[in-house]
């Protein structure tokens, strides 16, 4: 053939392998109109967080903690969120920075590089503290991952502004970096007086520094770092990037261990949206967490997938891939064939405290599905020997219920706000005022 005939043929057999490797393609990616409609949900049937795999039932707290609990972790470690390394055991802190008269004498600051390598080679997260000056130490601490790096979560120009790839849409983030224009972006997500006053501390890290939130083949981050396999090939349960985000809250766990300000056996681990679902798995993986917090998490944190109302397995795993592990996209346009869904993930957190939040306006999220799945975690709750979630029906819009697990659906749209605080604070005061932090054996 001469070249040119070759080439012409060479373009026709590389046109025709693309249509048809992009045809499955587009029919799978191509967006569905989410469903708001509550008569057009699926009939689906909830798994019972009660029964083993193998039929055998649950009818007690060993079983459970010996049987049912391992064997339902490893299914949404295997289907969802993807396997993440152990704690490295060469993890070492340095406090970069440390004031006991931040914020006009009412706080401790520190500024903490955790180093995942034990080295200083940029494999490391920044732990923000704030601690009452004046409360009794060591103090309860709320542990809040955010979305635009530490120095926008107060005005506090002594926070060490972050020099890691940051979401474009935020406000004075130029390139994918941040600028002192960042400054407090997202201060009204973090109302630190009102935690301070109330006795507790904060301490916030920035999600990026685990994994920048966006699709690297998973090159970057701690993917980058910690990731070794076979060949070179990714397994399709390896970790995706929520698994990233919440070994990072472990991270951050196991520096608040070592600080004799903090009461680490009283840690509250609370997200929003993304880092809601984190928060999810962070706390049903780790046990130190004495209370986990959600927060508008929808699908993938604390929704059922199985309504498939607003954000669907397939919607996610199109926007976001490298969210889960390539296991979950199995799943897309399927939930009827998920072996479990997100009541027991939520499960998973018993017998310690856990509280669910939806907004009105936040349908994307699909409020129904997230109460549903905190009641459809409650008799495991009751199991344990805990009060469970108090009601059966979906409370009316700002009526809080705190049981051991909590909900509220508030008015307004997806965020977090004070009312929100509101009542972690409250629900926390309710749980670890008492000297014996709750879920204790
Ligand atoms: C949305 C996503 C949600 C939620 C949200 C957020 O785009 O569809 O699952 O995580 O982002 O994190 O703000």
């Amino acid at each position: 053939m001469p070249i040119d005939a070759r080439r012409i043929h060479r373009r026709r057999v590389w046109l025709t392998l693309l249509l048809l490797s992009s045809e499955p393609l587009m029919a799978q990616t191509r967006p569905a109109e989410p469903n708001y409609d509550e008569a057009k949900v699926p009939s689906y049937r909830l798994p019972d967080p009660l029964v083993m795999a193998d039929r055998q039932p649950v009818k007690d707290a060993a079983t459970w903690r010996t049987k049912r609990r391992p064997e339902l972790l490893a299914l949404f470690e295997r289907e969802m969120y993807g396997q993440a390394p152990v704690k490295p055991d060469v993890l070492t802190f340095k406090t970069l920075e440390s004031d006991r008269q931040a914020l006009d004498g009412a706080a401790i600051r520190k500024q903490v590089s955790i180093f995942f390598k034990g080295l200083n080679d940029g494999m490391d997260m920044v732990l923000l503290v704030y601690l009452p000056a004046k409360a009794a130490r060591p103090v309860p601490v709320f542990l809040v991952p955010n979305f635009q790096g530490n120095h926008a979560v107060a005005h506090d120009p002594k926070i060490q502004l972050s020099t890691r790839w940051i979401g474009p849409n935020y406000p004075g983030v130029v390139n994918n970096r941040a600028t002192e224009e960042s400054r407090g972006a997202e201060a009204s997500r973090f109302p630190i007086g009102m935690i301070l006053k109330a006795g507790y501390g904060l301490a916030t890290y920035y999600y990026g520094d685990l994994d920048p939130d966006y699709d690297d083949g998973f090159k970057n981050g701690v993917h980058g770092a910690f990731d070794s396999f076979e060949r070179g090939r990714r397994p399709t349960d390896a970790w995706g990037a929520i698994a990233a985000w919440a070994w990072g809250a472990s991270r951050a766990l196991d520096y608040l261990e070592t600080d004799p300000d903090v009461d680490a056996r009283r840690v509250i681990l609370m997200g929003h949206s993304r880092l809601g679902k984190t928060a999810l798995w962070a706390g049903a993986q780790d046990e130190r967490f004495a209370i986990v917090i959600s927060n508008n998490s929808g699908c993938g944190g604390a929704a059922l997938s199985k309504r498939a109302f607003g954000e669907t397995v397939a919607a996610i795993n199109r926007a976001f891939p490298h969210w889960f592990c390539a296991n979950f996209r199995r799943y897309n346009g399927r939930e009827a064939n998920l072996p479990f869904d997100q009541h027991e993930l939520i499960a998973l957190i018993a017998p310690r405290p856990v509280y669910v939040a939806s907004a009105v306006e936040d349908r994307w999220a699909d409020p129904k599905g997230e109460f549903l799945a905190a009641l459809g975690a409650d008799p495991v709750y009751r199991l344990l020997g805990t009060e469970g979630l108090p009601v059966k029906q979906m409370p009316d819009v700002n009526q809080p219920v705190h049981g051991t697990i909590g909900y509220h659906i508030r008015s307004g749209k997806h965020d977090v706000t004070d009312y929100d605080w509101q009542q972690y604070i409250a629900f926390a005061d309710r749980h670890l005022r008492s000297s014996k932090p709750a879920g204790d054996p």
